[in-house]
């Protein structure tokens, strides 16, 4: 199992890069977040749980084949990729200390192949001038290149609530290639795709997109998580979850002393 706990945390000084380069340019990234081991660690089981992975019949549930919504659910390792400090460091001059999960999901490309992330899209639906509600992570467990599909964003694309035209997309975006480990930060109203894997092997990646604390989250993670998996995290793992947001469900739950609080004050 990694530990990410001990991992060291980023300078202040990349993280005030980095809060300009979102607001600007709406993507970063962080090279060596994993090292080539957590790679393989990861990569592994993620390509188990594709190999396993069967649709629940819905045509939604056919096309995320490669885009696994529970992963955390089934295996502790993945949870515990929430104790990092450092994307801690990351989000929250984005949005707030107290920022949740929505999703947590991988992005895998077959050989030859892609994924319903391949289509120009945005991962969240609302667009607010100046005010991320939504942020995406994504933890590349292969080396992305032109020819396996690294992902491609256009830049700065989050000032503008328009889908561009397929033609604009291809002729702006910037393709992001990057070693393995590398985890890419990008603004959920920038507008990207995978790209087309060319190659004879997998690009696996993790991903993650996160929200404000006072949002709904995806799925309701407190009780899809089970407690066995959950009761083995810090309490840095345990808010991203949403245990810090529950909502009460009766009086008595509602009027307790502050620490016993479902859902904590200044979820701001
Ligand atoms: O796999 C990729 O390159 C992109 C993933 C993606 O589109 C997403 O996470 O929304």
């Amino acid at each position: 199992m990694v530990d990410f706990r001990t991992k060291k945390l980023l300078s202040e000084k990349t993280i005030e890069e980095h809060k300009y380069i979102m607001q600007t340019i709406g993507f970063n990234t962080f090279s060596d977040f994993f090292s080539e081991q957590e790679c393989e660690y990861f990569k592994e089981r993620l390509h188990n749980a594709v190999k396993n992975y069967i649709p629940v019949g819905t045509d939604r549930s056919v096309k995320d084949q490669y885009l696994l919504h529970d992963l955390m659910v089934n295996d502790l390792s993945f949870a515990k990729t929430l104790e990092d400090a450092r994307i801690q460091q990351v989000i929250a001059p984005l949005l707030g200390e107290a920022w949740v999960m929505y999703a947590y999901t991988s992005s895998s490309l077959p050989p030859h192949g892609n994924n319903y992330g391949s289509r120009i899209h945005v991962d969240s639906p609302r667009f607010i001038f100046n005010y991320p509600t939504n942020v995406g992570l994504l933890w590349a467990l292969d080396d992305f290149t032109v020819e396996n599909g690294a992902t491609k964003l256009l830049p700065a694309s989050h000032h503008s609530p328009n889908l561009p035209t397929e033609e604009f997309f291809e002729k702006h975006a910037k393709q992001v290639t990057c070693k393995k480990g590398t985890l890419l930060v990008f603004n959920a109203r920038v507008w990207h795709r995978a790209g087309n894997n060319e190659s004879d092997g997998w690009r696996h990646s993790l991903t993650m997109n996160v929200c404000r604390p006072y949002m709904k989250q995806r799925m309701d993670w407190v009780r899809f998580i089970p407690t066995s998996i959950a009761g083995q995290l810090n309490d840095q793992a345990r808010r991203i979850i949403g245990y810090d947001t529950r909502l009460p469900s009766s009086l008595d739950e509602f009027f307790v002393a502050d620490d016993k609080r479902l859902y904590k004050s200044n979820q701001e």
